[in-house]
């Protein structure tokens, strides 16, 4: 047996309870096959492949919090320092009742070849807890964030960790973890990234990811003959990545079709408008439905309870299709409708929202497909430039933060696309970003020698 089937049939084994992880994994040990095999006896001999799956460190810990009504209630906290080759620990922060260990190992292992792959010296970490934001008070929302930092404190720190905003997190839960970092450990520091422009933020984080995920999808049509301009759209989420995915579309020329939320979907053949939904997501919170009231053109569908699916969204014809809700909300019947749509291109905008099955579906029928590590790393990447800027205690403009965003996004598209040419698969960008971030966290591994 081969030594990536041997790891890869072990961490099936070890880690059965954990099928995100499971996933993760197999994506991306499929597509290093190449790099593997022309290297396996030294990988093999230093364990290269154990040691990727194994987070250097996992912190699981009690959040006891005081709800309105007096009541104490208790969640599970976490943070999976996952790989420290190239940097510190670099990764967001999940607030979801759905949060367990398999999921923030997922999101870990894609963190370590994103991170990589942003060209910037970040290692790889996420954390999170099964806390539940939904119809919570501000103020039970700030003891939440309070109590979980008083133990994630001491596991994190400038040049240790640095956590961020993630599903469930965005800046107001950044803005209270920063207040009880900074009184705990009596130290004044980018800890964190994604804050506030007046205590450290940089500006053009909150747009990034959405943004990035659309200078990725130009270049990589660019590079294929096509002219973005004029296309059409379909987004699922509605929540940071996506509305900010809304906007730049509109502003490159896209119009936008669709999106979605845990509760439902919105169709407006008229083509989102962001401003609209951003005020009703981002700042009243509420829900999809709002929409509809007013812009009459548009329609609103329930889903069924429980629905976590996207199906809707993926009925809809358009040329591109921008996963930015959640993983695993395209399936294959969900591929099979976007192909006989015509769809150009999938870009994910979240972390791993295709299946594996759905993902092999689109490359087999001539789509351009773009994986979230390297088409939604610009959020990460700009949370890189704001520690830059928190060194040096400076802040740079919104034009120049946004210039260096875009120029990492085309370089991710060219790393990706240049190491699929190089194994003798063009066009396959999954591969790509696997193997050009691989290479970098494991020449660095070796360098470091066993630890
Ligand atoms: P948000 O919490 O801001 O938005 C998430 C969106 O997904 C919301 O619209 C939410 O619906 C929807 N959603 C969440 N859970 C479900 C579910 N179970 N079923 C259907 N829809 C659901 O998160 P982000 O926009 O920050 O993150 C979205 C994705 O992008 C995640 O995969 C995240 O890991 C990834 N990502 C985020 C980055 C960032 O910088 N924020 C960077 C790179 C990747 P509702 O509005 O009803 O809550
Ligand atoms: O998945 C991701 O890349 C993020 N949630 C952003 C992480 C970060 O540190 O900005």
């Amino acid at each position: 047996m081969s030594y990536l089937d041997e790891v890869l049939d072990s961490v099936k084994e070890k880690h059965a309870s954990q099928p995100l992880f499971i996933q993760a994994v197999t994506e991306v040990f499929e597509t290093l096959k190449p790099v593997i095999e022309a290297n396996e006896e030294l990988y093999r001999r230093e364990a290269i492949l154990e040691r990727l799956v194994e987070p250097e460190r996992q912190i699981i810990f009690r959040v006891p919090w005081v709800d309105d009504n007096g009541q104490v209630q208790v969640n599970t906290g976490y943070r999976v320092q996952f790989n420290s080759a190239i940097g510190p620990y670099k990764g967001g922060l999940r607030l979801d009742k759905s949060v367990n260990l398999g999921m923030l190992k997922f999101l870990g292992f894609e963190q370590v070849f994103k991170n990589s792959l942003t060209t910037l010296p970040m290692g790889g970490g996420k954390g999170g807890c099964d806390f539940n934001p939904k119809g919570k008070s501000d103020r039970e929302i700030m003891k939440f964030c309070q109590s979980f930092m008083t133990e994630l404190y001491r596991h994190i720190g400038a040049d240790t960790d640095v956590p961020a905003g993630d599903l469930g997190t965005g800046g107001r839960e950044i803005g209270y973890m920063f207040g009880q970092y900074k009184r705990l450990k009596n130290v004044y520091e980018g800890v964190l990234t994604g804050k506030g422009l007046s205590f450290g933020g940089s500006l053009a984080r909150t747009e990034a990811t959405g943004y990035g995920l659309l200078y990725f999808t130009k270049e990589m049509l660019e590079c294929n003959g096509k002219d973005i301009k004029g296309m059409t759209a379909t987004v699922s989420g509605s929540g940071n990545v996506a509305i900010y995915a809304i906007q730049k579309a509109e502003q490159m020329g896209v119009k936008t079709l669709a999106c979605s939320d845990r509760k439902g979907w919105i169709y407006d053949p008229d083509g989102i408008d962001y401003k609209i939904l951003k005020d009703i997501k981002e700042v009243k919170r509420t829900s999809l439905e709002e929409y509809v009231k007013v812009r009459p053109n548009a329609k609103y569908t329930a889903k069924a309870e429980g629905d976590n699916m996207d199906h809707g969204v993926w009925t809809v014809k358009a040329d591109i299709a921008l996963p930015c809700g959640r993983e695993n909300t395209i399936d294959i019947e969900d591929a099979k409708n976007l192909v006989a749509n015509g769809v150009i291109a999938v870009a994910e905008g979240a972390n791993m929202p295709t299946t594996i099955e759905a993902t092999k579906y689109f490359q087999a029928n001539g789509v351009m497909f773009a994986p979230g590590k390297a088409s939604n790393a610009g959020g990460v990447a700009t949370s890189g430039l704001e520690m830059s800027q928190n060194s040096e205690r400076l802040s740079w403009s919104f034009e120049e933060v946004d210039s260096k965003l875009h120029d990492i996004m085309v370089s991710i598209f060219h790393a990706a696309d240049d190491a699929a040419k190089k194994y003798g698969m063009e066009g396959n960008y999954v591969a790509g970003a696997n193997i050009a971030g691989f290479e970098k966290v494991v020449n660095a591994m070796l360098a470091q020698g066993v630890c």
